[in-house]
């Protein structure tokens, strides 16, 4: 299935559920329906990213045969909620990249308080210190090795054009506070350092929030404080981030020439890539959502039905880039 056509089957659905949620019963079956019922909540359900996830667990729940329950969890409060309006629907367990990792040790105690199975993604819980909460299995990217792929692609193609490095700077664009974001950058930021690029010319700042126009607020206020440099390279820990940055730079004249940004996530990227002229945004690492949505979902259902504990920690390390030379083709061999 095209990327597209998937994205907007899976916004839908989402949205069906979504503007009907108000009642768990009429929507989901009440609990003496005996279809198993699994949830997977997402904290960016606007981000293909998270579409695309979805869109693989739907299709583990049509090869294993049980009810999937997508939900939008963009706040503590609604995740919250959204875990008494699965018990009452009597989901036996869900998959949840949560909108605050802080929320870890509040999720588990309602999931508990309900013997909800739990099985998270992408992002990893933090209990109350702070500390990973490495007890609740988790399946996410190689984060640091991912973002040192984007500091070594950024490198090799800034190499390319040839440019002079005593003018070019590198643009981070940080999330520190969310552990993933802040592996994949730091990553990145350690390869284009030992690649012998000037320390002195990479600039951090952070985002306050994880989309466009947060990173976008971001860059502006860097680009601001550095009206000298004639070349940017842009990182960030996700294609919106990047993109935010390649915005901003565009805001101060800068173009496809000059600027070279590499997001991750891939299919969050489909759109600029296929614009009519290149920009900023020179490509993206496509890891794999569709593995993510598909493992996640498929470990819990096993444990649900036949008590076959998930690993603790699966780490996906596929990655590609993608760029508008081959993101056709590269999505396509995924199902995308
Ligand atoms: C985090 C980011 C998402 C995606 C995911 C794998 O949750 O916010 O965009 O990169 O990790």
């Amino acid at each position: 299935m095209k990327l597209k056509t998937l994205l907007a089957t899976t916004a839908l659905t989402g949205l069906t559920l979504l503007s009907a949620s108000a009642s768990a019963f009429s929507l989901f079956g009440s609990d003496d329906d005996d279809t198993l019922k699994l949830g997977y909540l997402v904290k960016q359900p606007e981000e293909p990213w998270f579409q695309t996830e979805w869109a693989f667990a739907e299709k583990a729940s049509k090869d294993l045969d049980f009810k999937l329950i997508k939900m939008a969890v963009p706040d503590g409060e609604k995740t919250l909620n959204a875990i008494d309006t699965l018990a009452a629907s009597g989901a036996k367990g869900f998959v949840i990249c949560t909108p605050d990792p802080k929320l870890g040790p509040a999720i588990m105690a309602k999931a508990k308080s309900y013997g909800l199975k739990v099985v998270t993604v992408d992002d990893q819980f933090l209990n109350a210190k702070g500390k990973p909460m490495k007890q609740v299995p988790l399946v996410m990217m190689a984060a640091s090795e991912i973002g040192q792929r984007q500091g070594n692609e950024l490198v090799k193609e800034m190499k390319k054009r040839g440019w002079d490095q005593s003018n070019t700077a590198v643009m981070a664009i940080t999330a520190d506070e969310l552990d993933t974001a802040r592996r994949r950058v730091d990553g990145s930021i350690k390869a284009i350092k030992e690649s012998g690029f000037p320390a002195e010319n990479i600039h951090r700042v952070p985002t306050k929030t994880n989309d466009i126009p947060g990173a976008l607020d971001a860059a502006n206020s860097l680009l601001v404080q550095y009206p000298n440099v004639k070349q940017w390279l842009i990182v960030g820990m996700n294609d919106n981030t990047v993109l935010g940055g390649v915005r901003a730079t565009e805001g101060q004249g800068f173009n496809a020439q000059n600027v070279i940004g590499i997001g991750i996530n891939g299919v969050d990227a489909v759109n600029e890539l296929a614009k009519s002229k290149p920009t900023g945004f020179y490509g993206s690492l496509l890891p794999s959502p569709d593995v993510h949505g598909y493992k996640s979902i498929e470990s819990l259902y096993k444990w649900v039905k036949d008590g076959v504990e998930p690993k603790k920690f699966v780490e996906v390390t596929d990655v590609v880039l993608i760029t508008r030379d081959n993101y056709k083709a590269e999505l396509a061999k995924k199902g995308l």
